[in-house]
């Protein structure tokens, strides 16, 4: 039992929230690995949303609405840490949910579809898919096979994702948005939209922006994605990293 008074207490939540879908099968032993990984990044960002994770999740939720074919992408570490996240956005988008997982086995997919069982009053309503028989190309890896739905979206919503999948996505021609700590990562460089933000900060943020930017038209949404540079943002995110481990003080 972790005491509320801990000053870790968030971030030692979100590690039992892990362990625990770990033991229920869900997320994968690499997943547990990421997790560390990212904390470590969140630990420099100050555990906080910064400036330029909300310029590109105010990006993302623009590019987001403008998509005719909007798809989420979850993994087991997604699942563990933002499912009733993930489900208020596709209910808002009105869009499909896609399981992918890079560590693919029977029993992690049993597992899954039990965990959903267990929660059809949340996602009755919602498409949710377990991948298919479509291809993507350039891409070795057993996540290479979806749905025809997820083939052929035009935006994917993909947090924490392996770099190579999100490389074959990008050249397919689909516009890909992830969020990830590492601002270095492959998928952070590749993708067309990052946010550099923990997946629970980032995603409630997401579902923030939607609700308020469904009132924008088109115009304004399409200027905030114009006014958008992943690259700078990226270099922002690192600046702040580099600028703030500069000042760290003992
Ligand atoms: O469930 P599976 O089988 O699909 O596997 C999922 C993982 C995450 C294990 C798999 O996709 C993987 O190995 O990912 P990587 O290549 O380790 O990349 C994960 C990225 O997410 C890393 O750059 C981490 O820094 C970042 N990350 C980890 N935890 C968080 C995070 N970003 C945001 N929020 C987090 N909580």
């Amino acid at each position: 039992m972790i005491p509320k008074s801990h000053p870790r207490y968030l971030s030692l939540m979100k590690r039992e929230r892990v362990i625990e879908f770990f033991d229920r099968g869900i997320l994968a032993k690499a997943g547990l690995i990421a997790h560390g990984r990212g904390e470590a990044f969140d630990y420099i960002l100050g555990e906080k949303t910064n400036d330029f994770a909300v310029k590109a999740i105010k990006a993302a939720a623009s590019l987001l609405l403008l998509a005719e074919k909007p798809v989420i992408s979850v993994n087991g570490n997604t699942i563990a840490l933002a499912f009733d996240e993930v489900i208020e956005l596709a209910k808002l988008l009105n869009c499909p949910i896609e399981v992918n997982l890079f560590y693919k086995t029977e029993d992690r997919i049993r597992a899954i579809k039990k965990f959903f069982e267990e929660n059809r009053d949340k996602i009755k309503d919602i498409e949710i898919n377990f991948g298919g028989d479509m291809e993507i190309p350039n891409l070795d890896s057993n996540r290479r096979f979806v749905s025809e739905y997820f083939y052929n979206s035009d935006v994917v919503l993909v947090p924490l994702e392996d770099g190579d999948r999100a490389e074959a996505l990008v050249k397919m021609g689909k516009k890909v948005i992830t969020i990830d700590l590492n601002p270095l990562s492959r998928t952070a460089r590749t993708s067309t939209i990052t946010i550099v933000d923990e997946i629970t900060r980032a995603m409630p943020l997401l579902v923030k922006y939607i609700k308020e930017f469904k009132n924008k038209n088109k115009e304004e949404l399409k200027e905030i994605i114009d006014s958008y540079d992943n690259k700078k943002t990226l270099e922002e995110a690192l600046r702040f990293m580099s600028n703030r481990l500069a000042k760290l003080k003992l």
